[in-house]
């Protein structure tokens, strides 16, 4: 099908992980998908797979949201997924650029794609704007502030919307997902692939397609259904800091 006769989804951070597994199975379940990431490369491949469309973006970076703002003409589906964490120490030993990092990625970013696209939505029809959180954004766990309090904050600006947009035809959903197998802590212990790699031993976390499946049941409900928050943890993760390992 041409674009034009498909809804569109934007996802962003869909070079990797929750984002590019969210971009493939919105392009299986018949939308056009618009892909954002600064690895551009990655997602043209994945774009060329699902006939979607793969933009450079950088949600840190207010110009470079207007550009890709500008490139996508319409959008029913906005899915807010780039962001991250950086780091893990005590607040005593607090890094302030990676503080600055996450505040960036995770709130500002959040902010700043869904400010651009709500016009978008709206006009839709039945517009949708998915944020990925985390658990992290329900509950505070050791050496976790910086990434914490990002969650938190993001999660607050995603569900405030759900008030001021009511009687708009917009649904509002937050993913929490708690451990899953992607960059995730490789991009939090600076590309310690080991240090990252323990995270997950001794249990079986989440994939990002099981995200992702979550994300796509989300959007393909009628429009009068709004699933408003989904918190969804591997069976051996009671809490951001309670893990069952073998
Ligand atoms: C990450 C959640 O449980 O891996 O967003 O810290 S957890």
């Amino acid at each position: 099908t041409a674009a034009n006769d498909r809804p569109t989804a934007v996802v962003t951070g869909a070079s990797s992980g929750i984002g590019a597994a969210t971009a493939r199975q919105l392009g299986a379940a018949g939308f056009h998908v618009v892909l954002g990431a600064r690895r551009v490369d990655r997602c043209t491949e994945i774009a060329e797979e699902i006939g979607g469309t793969a933009l450079p973006l950088d949600v840190t970076d207010a110009d470079s949201v207007r550009a890709f703002d500008e490139a996508v003409p319409q959008a029913k589906l906005l899915v807010n997924n780039a962001g991250g964490a950086k780091g893990l120490e005590p607040v005593a030993e607090a890094d302030e650029d990676s503080w600055r990092w996450m505040w960036e990625t995770n709130v500002l970013g959040t902010l700043r794609l869904t400010k651009a696209f709500l016009p978008k939505l709206e006009a839709s029809g039945d517009g949708h704007v998915v944020t990925v959180t985390s658990i992290a954004a329900l509950d505070f766990y050791d050496n976790g502030a910086g990434y914490t309090g990002a969650k938190h904050a993001q999660a607050m600006l995603h569900r405030t919307l759900r008030g001021e947009l009511l009687g708009r035809p917009i649904r509002i959903t937050e993913i929490c997902p708690g451990m899953v197998e992607t960059e995730f802590s490789e991009v939090r212990f600076d590309g310690d692939a080991e240090r990252a790699a323990k995270v997950y031993e001794g249990l079986t976390p989440l994939s990002a397609d099981d995200v992702a499946d979550t994300i796509v049941f989300a959007a393909t409900r009628p429009p009068h259904v709004n699933l408003d928050q989904i918190v969804l943890k591997p069976r051996d993760q009671a809490s951001g800091s309670r893990r069952h390992r073998r």
